[in-house]
């Protein structure tokens, strides 16, 4: 991939980022992100399939809620807010090709100027998408998702498809259908619906019952909708528990996954787990994981991470090789991504106010997802987690046992045979901290 330069050079000084191995001492240089380096049957590239985030990327300014904006953007002084969305694209196109990302990711809002009627909304964003369309095609650059913001608008405040004022769903809906339309105009790979506000603050004015209904009603149509004008991408749930409503309903993995195996939408719909909304619901980023790879719905990541010592959103790019490592076991344990891709849903920090900061940010997560890539490769191939985990459950691979498995075992059959094996059964050791060395003889041996 080239890098693509629109009408302006928007990060000059900083040529297309190349893998340079570990002793590179420059900082504009992937350490051990290889696209072309083979991990097992694929290719780098091809596992972990980066996308970068049109809303963390090029238009968060720092702003939290005790300050204003401290990083500038070159596209921020234009006042004409469709020119100022194609200077965001050529900028956008410039880093990502730079950057050498296969995919990216935007909400309609990210990209194009929202308007309050649907009609100049529609307008605005079909603009914006055309010349998205061209900048694909002249780069290769895919889409790995899009998606409607319906959050930040005041109209959300009491969410969108479940609100209680019935003209609010059905203006989250357009929102939804102009989004389709949009997906399918550019490929995505996915389409994503987060719930920022599908939830509730307080319980005596809501009827959490009809509320979900309404939701499951309103994906329904989503998806009908999408099948029926040729969207051919993993419909995505992102769960996440909390923040900005008090209660969401998609508050985890298993949450979702009960939702939509009630509903009948578990053939279109799969997940996007995102690493900190896995921890701000009490969970470890790859458990979240494994929850939707058991139900053969793990979908899509957002990768980023919290900070352990506070309970929000945080949003940081990751850099923790040992959750990597994790995420990655599972990953590759359910066999790769399908449509699905990792996204930096992840920010640099208020004080990181260089362009190229945002070079660093992202050369250090997709560095850290590598090495987690080639640590979990290595522990799958020496089998070593496998063969301990089998073992521990071998007492069900034959014998009665496996006639409990296979259903060919009442109650009263186990009954009677614990009562013939006597009182004391021996302990078997979980070996916790014999597998937890042997991560880090493979990370750091
Ligand atoms: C918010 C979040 C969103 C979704 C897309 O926490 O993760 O950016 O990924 O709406
Ligand atoms: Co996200």
């Amino acid at each position: 991939m080239s890098s693509f330069i629109g009408k302006k050079e928007y990060f000059p000084g900083i040529g297309p980022i190349s893998y340079e191995g570990p002793q590179s001492d420059n900082p504009l240089a992937f350490k051990f992100y290889n696209p072309s380096e083979k991990i097992g049957k694929k290719t780098m590239a091809d596992h972990l399939r980066f996308a970068v985030a049109y809303w963390h990327s090029f238009n968060a300014n720092g702003t939290d809620p005790f300050g204003a904006a401290t990083i500038q953007y070159p596209w921020d002084g234009e006042k004409n807010p469709l020119a100022q969305a194609e200077m965001k694209a050529d900028g956008a196109f410039e880093f990502i090709t730079k950057l050498g990302t296969p995919f990216y990711c935007f909400h309609d809002v990210d990209a194009a100027p929202d308007a309050e009627s649907v009609a100049e909304y529609e307008k605005n964003l079909q603009t914006v998408v055309a010349g998205l369309k061209a900048r694909q095609a002249a780069t290769g650059v895919k889409l790995l998702w899009n998606t409607a913001n319906m959050f930040s608008h005041p109209r959300y405040m009491n969410g969108a498809a479940t609100n209680p004022d019935f003209r609010v769903l059905a203006r989250a809906a357009a929102q939804v259908k102009v989004g389709l339309d949009v997906a399918t105009e550019l490929g995505a790979q996915n389409y994503v619906f987060w719930g920022g506000r599908e939830g509730y603050t307080m319980l005596m004015n809501t009827n959490m019952k009809r509320e979900q209904e309404h939701l499951a009603k309103f994906l329904t149509l989503a998806r009908d909708y999408g099948r029926s004008i040729g969207f051919k991408g993993t419909f995505l749930i992102e769960p996440k528990p909390m923040e900005p409503s008090k209660h969401q309903y998609d508050f985890d993995s298993a949450t979702v996954i009960g939702f939509l195996r009630y509903f009948g939408l578990d053939k279109d719909f799969k997940l996007n787990i995102e690493a900190n909304h896995a921890t701000l619901s009490g969970h470890e980023f790859a458990h979240d994981l494994q929850v939707a790879a058991d139900a053969g719905l793990l979908g899509s990541i957002d990768a980023n991470r919290g900070d352990d010592r506070n309970g929000w959103d945080t949003d940081q790019f990751p850099t923790d090789v040992y959750q990597t490592t994790q995420a990655m076991l599972v990953l590759l344990g359910a066999g790769g991504f399908a449509t699905g891709g990792l996204n930096f849903d992840a920010k640099r920090r208020r004080n990181s106010t260089d362009p190229a900061d945002l070079f660093y940010a992202h050369i250090g997560g997709m560095d850290s997802f590598a090495l987690g890539l080639r640590a979990a490769q290595k522990i799958i191939d020496r089998g070593l987690l496998k063969t301990y985990r089998d073992d521990r459950y071998a007492s069900f691979d034959t014998g009665k046992g496996k006639d409990f498995e296979d259903g060919k075992i009442n109650l009263k059959g186990l009954y009677d045979l614990a009562k013939s094996e006597g009182a004391s059964i021996p302990a078997t050791s979980g070996k916790q901290e014999l597998l937890e060395n042997l991560v880090n003889q493979v990370l750091f041996g």
